[in-house]
C-alpha cells in the first residue's frame, strides 16, 4: 500500500491542525474520510493484503478512522463556537420571534360593547371634562347643598367649587343646555369617589344614558333596559326593576338580574337575596329639565346610570375589583 495509516493519520492530524475555517475543514473531511477519501480507500484495500496482515491492518485502521473522527467533530465545533463569538453570532436559520402583540383592557371591551348596543338603538356618545364644577357635577342634577354624595368624605375636592366628577351625568347636563330636544345620548367615562375595598376603587368607570323626547314612558325605559341586559348577559336572563331613589330621577328604579352564580337560590355573591344589582335608572326630574332650560310640560325624558367594572365583574366572573388595575398580563390576557 502506498501509505501506511500511522502516517496518513498523522498527516490529517497535521493539516486539521492549521484549517480554520468550515470550508477548510470540509475538504479535508473528504480527503480523509470521504468516500473516495485516504482512510476510506485503505479500508477498502485491506482486502488485497495477504490474509495473515488483514486482522493487525484492520483493527489499526478502524482505530485510526475513530480517532480522526473524534478530531473532526472536535474541531468543527472549535470553529463553530469561535463563529458565534465574532461575525457569525445570528443564526438566520432559527424560527423568528413573534412579536408581543396587545389586546384590549376587559374594561375598554365592555365599555365599547355596552356603546355598541346602544348605538343601535340610536344613540350617540358623548363625553366630557373629568374635572367638573359643583354646578354641573351636583347643583344642575338636583343633589342638594347637604346630600351625602356632596361630603368630603365621599367626593375628590380640587377646590372648594371643582371636583373630579363623581358620575358622568355632567356630561349629559352639558349636551341638554347645547342642544333641543330629542336628545339620545350614551355618556362613558371614569369617575371618581373616595372610596375603596373589594368590589370599589377610587376611580371607576361608568356608562350612563339620557333620552328626552315628546313621548319618553317609563316603559319605553323598561324595554329598552331589558332588550341591553338580555343582549349584554344572555337573552335568557331573568330581570326585575325595583323602586329605588335617586335625586336626578323621579320615580327611580335599580334594575336587579337573577344571581349568575347560584340561579335565585341565595349565595354569598348576591347576599343571600339571589339578586344581583346591575344598573339605575328613572324618569329624569323635572328640577334637572327646568335647570336645563327644558319646556317639562312638552318633553320627557329617562335616564340610567351603569358601573363598567361591576357589569364586567358579574359578566365575567371575578371576585376581586383591583384586579382591573393590577396590569397583570395572566388575568389581562383571558379576556
Ligand atoms: C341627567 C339626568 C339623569 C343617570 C342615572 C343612575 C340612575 C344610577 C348608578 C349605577 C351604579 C351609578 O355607577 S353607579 O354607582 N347610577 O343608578 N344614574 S339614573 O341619571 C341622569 C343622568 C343625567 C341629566
Amino acid at each position: 500500500m502506498k501509505y501506511n495509516i500511522d502516517q496518513i493519520k498523522e498527516n490529517a492530524l497535521q493539516e486539521l491542525e492549521s484549517a480554520d475555517s468550515k470550508k477548510s475543514l470540509e475538504s479535508l473531511f473528504v480527503k480523509y474520510l470521504g468516500r473516495k477519501g485516504r482512510v476510506t480507500q485503505f479500508l477498502r484495500n485491506i482486502s488485497n493484503l495477504p490474509p495473515g496482515e488483514r486482522p493487525e491492518a484492520g483493527k489499526k485502521a478502524n482505530l485510526a478512522k475513530k480517532s480522526l473522527d473524534a478530531a473532526f467533530q472536535k474541531k468543527r465545533r472549535d470553529i463553530e463556537s469561535k463563529a458565534l463569538q465574532t461575525e457569525d453570532r445570528i443564526d438566520v436559520s432559527l424560527p423568528g420571534r413573534s412579536p408581543a402583540t396587545g389586546s384590549l383592557h376587559p374594561i375598554t371591551r365592555i365599555t365599547d360593547r355596552i356603546c355598541d348596543i346602544f348605538v343601535r338603538f340610536g344613540f350617540d356618545i358623548a363625553e366630557g371634562p373629568e374635572v367638573e364644577t359643583d354646578y354641573y357635577n351636583f347643583e344642575a342634577l338636583n343633589i342638594q347643598k347637604n346630600h351625602p354624595a356632596r361630603d368630603m368624605q365621599d367626593t375628590f375636592y380640587i377646590s372648594d367649587n371643582i371636583v373630579l366628577r363623581t358620575h358622568t351625568s355632567p356630561i349629559q347636563v352639558r349636551i341638554m343646555e347645547q342642544q333641543a330636544p330629542p336628545v339620545r345620548i350614551i355618556a362613558p367615562g371614569k369617575v371618581y369617589r373616595c372610596d375603596s375595598d373589594l368590589t370599589h376603587t377610587p376611580m371607576f368607570h361608568q356608562v350612563e344614558g339620557l333620552m328626552v323626547d315628546k313621548k319618553a314612558t317609563f316603559g319605553d325605559l323598561k324595554g329598552m333596559l331589558t332588550l341591553f341586559i338580555h343582549q349584554i348577559f344572555d337573552d335568557k336572563i331573568s330581570l326585575r326593576f325595583r323602586p329605588s331613589f335617586f335625586p336626578f330621577t323621579e320615580p327611580s328604579a335599580e334594575v336587579d338580574i337573577l344571581c349568575v352564580i347560584c340561579r335565585g337560590k341565595g349565595c354569598r355573591v348576591c347576599s343571600g337575596t339571589g339578586w344581583l344589582e346591575v344598573l339605575g335608572c328613572g324618569m329624569v326630574h323635572p328640577a334637572v329639565f327646568e335647570n336645563a332650560g327644558y319646556d317639562t310640560d312638552l318633553y320627557k325624558g329617562f335616564a340610567f346610570g351603569m358601573g363598567i367594572e361591576r357589569i364586567a365583574m358579574l359578566k365575567y366572573r371575578i371576585d376581586d375589583i383591583r384586579k382591573y388595575f393590577e396590569n397583570d398580563l395572566r388575568f389581562l390576557r383571558q379576556f
